[in-house]
Order: C-alpha cells, then sequence, then structure tokens
C-alpha cells in the first residue's frame, strides 16, 4: 500500500455505513493485533514461537483481505470470494493452534489432519450455499457444513483432543478449554450470519436486517483477535 492510497482509504471511509466501518475496524484492528504478536515473538522461547507466530499470521490474512474486502463492498461488489479464500487460510491455522498446544500432550499429526479437513468440508460447504453451487439450497449446503463444525466441536469437547488436554493438566488444559469455548460459542455466529444472508429459513431469520459481512465482520474480529490472545496469555504464563 503505497502513502497515496493509504490516505485514499483513510479519506472515503463512510464510517456512518456499518458495512464500511466494520471492514475498516477490522483492518485496523487485525493488523494492530499482527503488530502485537509478531512484535511479541523475541520475548518467547522455541517451544512457544510457533504458536504465536501463527497468531500472527492469522491476524496478518486477515488484515490484508478485510482491504480488500472493504473496497470490493464499498464499490458495490461481492465479497463471498475473498471471504472464503481468507477462511481457507486461517480456520485450519486455527487448527494448528490446537494442534501444537497439545503436542506436548501428545497429539498428532494425525489428530491435525481430521481438525483441517473438517474445517475445509465445514467452509467449502459453506461457500457452494452461499452461491447456490449446483442449484442446491442454503440450507442443505447449510446442513453439510454444520455437521462438519460440529464434527471439530465434537472433537475438541469431548473427543480425543479433550482428552489429552485433560490429561496433560496445567496451563495446557487451561489454554484448550478457553479455545474451544472460542469454537463452541464464538464461531456459532457465522451459522447466524449465514442464515440472516441467505434465503429460505424461519421467517424471524429472514426479519432480521441486519447485513451479512457485519455479522461476519463482528465473528472475526472476536475469533481471530481473542484466539490469538488466549495463545499469548498460554505462552506468557508458562514462562
Ligand atoms: C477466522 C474465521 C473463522 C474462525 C471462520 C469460521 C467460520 C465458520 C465456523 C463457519 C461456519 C458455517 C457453518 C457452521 C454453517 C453455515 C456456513 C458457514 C460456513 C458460515
Amino acid at each position: 500500500m503505497t502513502l497515496t492510497n493509504f490516505i485514499s482509504f483513510i479519506g472515503n471511509a463512510d464510517l456512518s455505513d456499518p458495512v464500511n466501518f466494520t471492514f475498516f475496524l477490522g483492518t485496523m484492528a487485525m493488523t494492530a493485533a499482527s503488530a502485537f504478536f509478531f512484535l511479541s515473538l523475541p520475548q518467547f522461547d522455541s517451544k512457544w514461537r510457533t504458536s504465536i507466530l501463527v497468531s500472527g499470521l492469522i491476524t496478518f490474512i486477515a488484515a490484508v483481505h478485510y482491504y480488500y474486502m472493504r473496497e470490493a463492498a464499498t464499490s458495490g461488489g461481492v465479497t463471498t470470494e475473498i471471504r472464503y479464500i481468507d477462511w481457507i487460510l486461517t480456520v485450519p491455522l486455527m487448527c494448528v493452534e490446537f494442534y501444537l498446544i497439545l503436542k506436548v500432550a501428545g497429539a498428532t499429526t494425525k489428530h491435525l489432519s481430521v481438525l483441517i479437513w473438517a474445517s475445509l468440508g465445514m467452509l467449502v460447504f459453506g461457500y457452494f450455499g452461499e452461491t447456490g453451487f449446483m442449484g442446491g439450497s442454503a440450507a442443505l449446503w447449510g446442513l453439510l457444513s454444520g455437521i462438519c463444525y460440529f464434527y471439530i466441536a465434537y472433537l475438541v469437547y469431548f473427543g480425543q483432543l479433550a482428552k489429552l488436554a485433560a490429561a496433560a493438566g496445567g496451563s495446557v488444559e487451561k489454554a484448550h478449554k478457553t479455545l474451544t469455548l472460542f469454537v463452541l460459542i464464538g464461531w456459532a455466529i457465522y451459522p447466524l450470519g449465514y442464515m440472516i444472508g441467505t434465503d429460505g429459513w424461519y421467517d424471524f431469520v429472514d426479519a432480521i436486517n441486519v447485513n451479512m459481512d457485519v455479522v461476519y465482520n463482528i465473528g472475526d474480529a472476536i475469533n481471530k483477535i481473542g484466539f490469538g490472545l488466549v495463545v499469548y496469555a498460554a505462552a506468557v504464563s508458562s514462562k
């Protein structure tokens, strides 16, 4: 981004529009969070450095995509493709965070690949639903996506990963628990946004007059920055 670009980026920010405002704030918050995570790297020993690096990559990838999504949204274009490219990069990285935290407790790359495949299924089905792929309804694709989501939630909350975390105890268990809460509560914001933004749901859902991008932007801020901070806190407390 050149300086002139940056000035016009600020200059044409109509902050009274919630779509524009949340993209603008999202870009700034994700950029600031990335700087925070990257600059904190030297204070941690090598055991934690990869986790903190991944936290920074998640917010940095989002910051770049937010810059382009805001541009698309404010010039009347669609954000769907950029949104899903962002998610397809960042959600698997969140799976990596689970794996890195539980590695000392015995998590294997097999656990990691199951999480990643489930998250890719969740996102690809969601994308199909938003774009009406093969004439399928948003409800049908959303159901398939939701099954993948529940499977991820099951793995981290009840399944093998929960058991590994419980056996490890201490700060590992605590960090795992908090990340799990993000998956159960924070990630539930997305299917809500999806139902608000697509057709074929109950009337009361269709009646909600909030822009889908705004819901997704709030979800991203909570989940991407929150996830990173949980990892950061775990790293600090283990020093
Ligand atoms: C940083 C981005 C994150 C954490 C994105 C998470 C996205 C989801 C958990 C999306 C889930 C969806 C469903 C469970 C059903 C409807 C379609 C989706 C893709 C919105």
